[in-house]
């Protein structure tokens, strides 16, 4: 745990009670600090029943004494309109942070001897898998390295820092939106496509939040930008006309005269004037796709700087296991593979995983954002049916005409039995059924873990089912 020796007898807000702030409540209590707590939810104010930080309605906070309030990054700060919380805070002029925030106030608290390092993480899409890869790629090169942030474990609950460890953090917009002081060693920009926009209004706000990432960073810092999209190439051209001076692109398919990039499998490097093969990706199997190039390119920069070598990091590309939800092998049966790319909640992210494979069976839909499909539309040429479902069928339905064969499945257990029947019946030697939804998921889930993984129980159903009449 993450302890703030600074909040000893202070006062904190925490508003929203679910994994990152009940873990902030736990360190700021085993911190000394009178902790006052509040959720929307009664399940989650239940949780804090027996404990010192139990919930308490705002209206009844000490707010003259608080020293700051601490949102869960799933309270909105801007858009679509400052939450209430947000709003009785200004009013009593009081700081509105996240974890990530007292995260790096513990850190920037501590002599630069005692200093551990950090790597963060950010982008619209992969973001997780990139995160997970430093953090495996750092292990196998003999580091002692702590993951966490919005990929799971909440930045708090981490353990304390040491000098020797480093952090490897993922971090979202919002979170990012709610931290100011943190510096980070390597920080890791990958790409932006539409997203998110309810919370930060337009794509300048989304680019603005996702660029607190380089706050703070000295020249002794390094900045990873992808640049295989707009934003990236200005997020580039703007640390570099600011004279920063580590800077590096990271692309999948462009040659950089400086920069890490793939092409055509293999990873290549240039730092330092000299081109040089770091290695091949085939033996890579949870990491297939042009993005998950971009991946391993942005993971190899970031663990360079922390002194592994690149023949290390790119034996631990090829013993990587994909992250649940992400372009996960589900099941083979019969000639057909499954794959849960759950997490794709975006046209981009689907477009991504769609593009990594022959003959695909695509399941898609739930709540869509704004936009639909549109920026997959163009690409659809390996997909042999795409099977629609949630809110989003009839909407879907409507752009894919012409384009492809569709059929409006509605529910997912319907759509994954009607492609496994097509694909199996198809003339592809080696189909793939893949769940890519480009659409959030609770129309008709809790969250896209949720629909992952009924995907995979239904999928597991259909292998008993074969295995029984086998
Ligand atoms: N709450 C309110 N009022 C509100 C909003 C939320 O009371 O207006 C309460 C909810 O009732 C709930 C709690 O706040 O009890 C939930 O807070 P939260 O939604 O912020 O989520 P946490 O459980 O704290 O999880 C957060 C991240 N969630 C979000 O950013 C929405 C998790 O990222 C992260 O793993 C976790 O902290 C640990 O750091 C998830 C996510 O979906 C994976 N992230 C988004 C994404 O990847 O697209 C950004």
């Amino acid at each position: 745990m993450i302890l703030l020796p600074d909040m000893k007898k202070k006062n904190v807000g925490v508003f929203g009670l679910g994994l990152s702030g009940l873990a902030t409540c736990e360190a700021l209590a085993a911190s000394g600090a009178s902790v006052y707590s509040f959720d929307e939810k009664a399940e989650a104010r239940e949780k804090t029943m027996d404990t010192e930080y139990r919930a308490e309605h705002p209206k009844n906070w000490p707010w003259r004494e608080l020293e700051a309030v601490v949102i869960s990054p799933g309270v909105p700060l801007t858009h679509p309109k400052p939450h209430p919380i947000v709003k009785k805070a200004r009013m009593e002029k009081k700081p509105v942070i996240g974890d990530t925030e007292l995260f790096a106030r513990a850190i920037n608290a501590l002599p630069d001897r005692e200093r551990p390092r950090i790597a963060a993480i950010t982008g619209s899409n992969g973001k997780s898998t990139t995160t997970a890869l430093i953090g495996h790629m750092l292990r196998e090169g003999g580091e002692d390295v702590h993951v966490g942030g919005n990929i799971g474990e909440a930045i708090m609950a981490l353990p304390a820092p040491d000098r020797h460890a480093i952090y490897v953090l993922e971090l979202s917009s919002f979170q990012l939106d709610l931290t100011h002081s943190l510096r980070v060693n390597a920080a890791v920009f990958l790409n932006l496509t539409q997203d998110h926009l309810e919370r930060h209004g337009d794509m300048e706000g989304y680019f603005a939040a996702k660029s607190r990432i380089f706050r703070n960073q000295t020249d002794a810092d390094v900045a990873i930008v992808g640049v295989d999209d707009a934003w990236g190439e200005r997020a580039c051209t703007e640390l570099t006309a600011a004279g920063r001076a580590r800077v590096i692109p990271v692309s999948a398919g462009a040659t950089l005269g400086r920069g890490v990039y793939a092409l055509d499998g293999a990873i290549y490097y240039n730092l330092d004037g000299k081109t040089t093969k770091a290695g091949d990706l085939a033996n890579a199997r949870a990491l297939k796709g042009a993005h998950n190039q971009q991946n391993v390119a942005a993971a190899l920069a970031a663990t360079q700087y922390f002194g592994a070598s690149p023949a290390v990091a790119m034996k631990a590309a090829s013993s990587f296991v994909s992250l649940p939800h992400r372009m996960e092998e589900a099941a083979r049966l019969g000639k057909t593979l499954f794959i849960n790319d759950s997490k794709a909640t975006n046209a981009e992210a689907a477009a991504r995983s769609l593009a990594a494979f022959d003959d695909v069976f695509w399941i898609a839909g739930g709540k869509a954002k704004d936009g639909g499909l549109t920026p997959l539309l163009e690409q659809l040429g390996n997909i042999r049916k795409a099977y629609l479902i949630g809110e989003a069928a009839e909407a879907f339905s409507e752009q894919l005409k012409g384009r492809t064969a569709t059929k409006k499945s509605n529910t997912l257990k319907r759509a994954v039995a009607d492609a496994f029947r097509d694909a199996e019946a198809s003339d592809a030697p080696a189909p793939t059924v893949v769940l890519a939804p480009a659409c959030a998921s609770y129309d008709q889930f809790k969250s896209f873990e949720d629909r992952g993984d009924q995907f995979k129980a239904i999928v597991g159903d259909l292998q008993s089912a074969d295995g029984e009449a086998a």
